[in-house]
Formats: C-alpha cells, structure tokens, sequence
C-alpha cells in the first residue's frame, strides 16, 4: 500500500466550534446594533476572522475606524476562547477518533488544514493534536479558501505530492481549494451544499475502513 497524504479541516470535520463561533459574533454584531442569525454563521463557516466581521458589518451597513475594527476583533475572539477553553475529547465529532487511528495504524501521513488561528489550542483541548504530524492554520497562510495554499502547504509538510492527498471538509470553499489543489476531495456534511466533492459523507459514521482502504491502496481515485 502506498502513502497517502490525509488532510482534516478542523471547524465541522473534527469539532463543532460553530456553535461558538456563533455565540461569539452574535454577541458582538448585536453589541454595536447588528442582528445576526443562524444562517448568516452559516455564511462564516471556512471564513477567515477579518473576512467575517467585514462581513458582519456589511450585512448590518456599519462603518468602522481602523483601531474599532481591532478591538472588535480582539473581544470576539476572548469571548471565543472563552468557550473554547471549556472544552474537552467529549466535543469530538462522531467516529473522528476512530478513522485517526485507523490511519495512523496504517502509517499514512495525516495534517490539519484549517482556517483558524486558534487551531492548536483546540486541538490540545480535545487532545487530539499528537494524532497530527503537521499543522496548518490561519496563522501559516497568506490566501484564504478556495485558494489551495493551505492544503499546497500541508501536503509540501507531509512530503506527500498534491495528487496523493485526500482532504475532508465541510465548507464548500475548502472543497473548492481542494480540487483546485488536484487532491480527492471528501464533503462532510450536506451533499446537496457540497456536491463539488469527489466523495460524500453526512458525517463520519458513514464512511467505513473499506472505504479508506480502497484510497490507501489506490482503487478508489479522483473523479474529475
Ligand atoms: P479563528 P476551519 C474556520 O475554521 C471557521 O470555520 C470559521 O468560521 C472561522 O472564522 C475561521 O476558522 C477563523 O477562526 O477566529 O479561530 O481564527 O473550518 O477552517 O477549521
Ligand atoms: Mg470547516
């Protein structure tokens, strides 16, 4: 079996963070007047922390200066970690765990991709972060998703060629940046929202080794 390169987004693959994230920006969209909702955290998921609050106040018609921008953005993310520090293994999606040992009995290379820059922290909560042998965040990339960079990087880490890594993701953004990357591209998530990926899941509990094994060896590919 050759080896592959398996790459995780983190917020919607490995953890449900949007839940704070949310709570987080409905704080602060609201402290300066701004109403947000459910589906507008929706539109944030894979979004970089600036590129979601320019958004925020888009949508609420708000002009900021410089120094209130930063401030807010600062405050948002206290008031994230604030949850996420109460975090722990319990806050691991379903099956998560057991397709990590999977892969790391069978050898195969395994990064994190992610948009956050609170990555590693989270990771450490749900102590998880020995599973990974590279990580890549918000604070390594320059080019948000759909831009390749971030999975181009985790696959340059792993020493694993583009066309040999597989990347997991729920935001339609991260399977864009995947395919452009040339890697297979997994969707968890809503298939309908994520139809631009080589392969579907609802969720891990779906995909059994089979299927991983077919990838490892080869005779599952890329379709497009
Ligand atoms: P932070 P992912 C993304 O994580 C989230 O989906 C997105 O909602 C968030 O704004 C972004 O990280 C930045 O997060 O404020 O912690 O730097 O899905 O790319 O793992
Ligand atoms: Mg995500």
């Amino acid at each position: 079996m050759g080896k592959k390169g398996f790459i995780f987004d983190l917020d919607g693959v490995i953890v449900d963070t949007a839940k704070y994230h949310f709570l987080a920006w409905k704080k602060l969209a609201n402290s300066i007047g701004v109403d947000f909702t459910e589906t507008q955290n929706e539109q944030l998921k894979g979004v970089s922390r600036v590129r979601s609050l320019e958004k925020i106040l888009d949508w609420g018609n708000k002009t900021l200066t410089e120094e209130e921008f930063s401030q807010l953005m600062a405050k948002k993310n206290e008031d994230y970690l604030s949850y996420i520090n109460k975090m722990d293994a319990s806050e691991i999606l379903p099956n998560v765990s057991k397709v990590l040992d999977y892969l790391i009995e069978q050898q195969q290379p395994i990064a994190l991709g992610s948009a956050s820059k609170n990555a590693k922290p989270i990771l450490e909560k749900v102590d998880l972060l020995s599973a990974f042998d590279a990580i890549v965040d918000g604070n390594d990339v320059s080019k948000a998703k759909p831009d390749p960079e971030v999975f181009l990087i985790g696959a340059k880490l792993l020493n694993v060629k583009p066309e040999d890594c597989i990347v997991f993701e729920d935001s339609v953004a991260g399977i864009q940046a995947a395919n452009v990357a040339n890697m297979i591209s997994i969707g968890i998530g809503d298939h309908d929202i994520l139809h631009e990926a080589d392969y579907n899941f609802k969720n891990f509990t779906e995909m059994d080794n089979t299927f991983l094994k077919g990838i490892i060896s080869g005779t599952i590919q890329k379709k497009q």
